[in-house]
């Protein structure tokens, strides 16, 4: 591994310092794996914490530092792209041995990556995906596959379709951050199925920005504007989900039964929910992506080799299903 030298202290000012190290030779978590013990550095530009999926993503990012024996910087973006440049020249100045970033949005990155390929900073892209010509820009990626993730709500209403005996029905859909990965792909892989069975009937799509808050106004926007029309509520995260439900309710809207509702997560209180009968299909999308990323990280800095892409296997939870076996979703 590139001996690098740091200095720890102006480079690093404002970037959040999360040392979950076990230093070589003092720590017992540190599992064999080589480079790891020689106290591994990685930087990590998380875009923010907007929703239980997010928080969990960061959580087990730090869990697995931790039982990797790596140090681990990691800087909030607070939901602002600016932000999550800003962290990534910090990291560059400070010499990291490897960057990891969720990307909030696709475009952008060109410039700043191209600064880390200079300066010979391995890039883990993880999460989210980004659109870059040159595909050299990253080392690897890390992630779910959200247009699978779009194409699972469809199949579900288009199962769910038959127990509902109405000739067209009407569906509107709360769509994640604008511009992100996410949202394009859970909307394409959704609309690709839907928008060519003649049995549905997509009425509008607002972006509710993965955020609870947004989630309700979006609900409220679609019961002025559609009274007693909505037949399907397609959400691409279960934070605005619930949002949308706490609205529902209000307006004496029996969720999962007047309104049929297909979230995206896999959040504990989305599949209490679908238990509950109030959801009726939850979508997973596992932000339990630590492990893999300083597994990567590791065989990248040892010169072992590595997969160029890595995606977590994911299920889909219905109202179809037994979920008494279900294990706690941890986020
Ligand atoms: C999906 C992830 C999304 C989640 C949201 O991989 O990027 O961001 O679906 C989160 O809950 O805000």
């Amino acid at each position: 591994m590139r001996k690098r030298n740091r200095t720890l202290l102006p480079v690093l000012a404002g970037v959040c310092i999360l040392l979950s190290l076990t230093l070589a030779g003092c720590g017992s978590q540190a599992k064999d794996s080589g480079a790891a013990g020689s106290g591994l550095v990685v930087g990590f530009s998380q875009l923010g914490s907007e929703s239980a999926w997010r928080l969990g993503n960061t959580v087990s990012m730090e869990r697995a530092a931790e039982e990797h024996g790596i140090s681990l910087v990691v800087d909030n973006g607070m939901q602002k792209q600016e932000n999550q440049i800003a962290a990534i020249r910090s990291f560059i100045a400070y010499q990291v041995d490897v960057i990891v970033f969720a990307p909030i949005v696709e475009d952008g990155w060109t410039n700043v990556l191209q600064e880390a390929k200079e300066a010979e900073i391995p890039v883990i892209m993880m999460d989210r995906v980004i659109n870059v010509k040159d595909s050299d820009l990253y080392t690897a990626y890390i992630g779910p596959d959200h247009y699978q993730e779009g194409v699972n709500a469809a199949k579900f209403l288009q199962k769910k379709a038959e127990d509902m005996d109405q000739e067209t029905i009407r569906i509107v859909e709360m769509s994640g951050t604008e511009g992100s990965s996410p949202m394009i792909s859970r909307y394409k892989g959704f609309h690709d199925l839907i928008d060519r069975d003649e049995r549905f009937e997509v009425l509008e799509t607002i972006s509710g920005d993965f955020l609870r808050s947004k989630g309700k106004e979006c609900m409220e926007t679609f019961l002025r504007k559609y009274p007693d029309q909505i037949d399907v509520l397609y959400s691409h995260n279960d934070a605005m989900t619930l949002g949308a439900i706490e609205v529902m309710e209000e307006h004496g809207i029996e969720p999962g039964k007047d309104i049929v509702i297909i979230s995206v997560d896999g959040e504990q209180a989305a599949i209490d929910l679908l238990k509950e009968g109030k959801i009726n299909c939850v979508v997973e999308c596992s932000p339990m992506l630590g492990d893999a990323v300083m597994d990567l990280a590791e065989k990248i800095v040892s010169g072992q080799e590595y997969p160029r892409i890595t995606r977590p296997e994911e299920s889909c939870f219905t109202e179809y299903d037994d979920l008494s076996g279900l294990q706690p979703r941890g986020y």
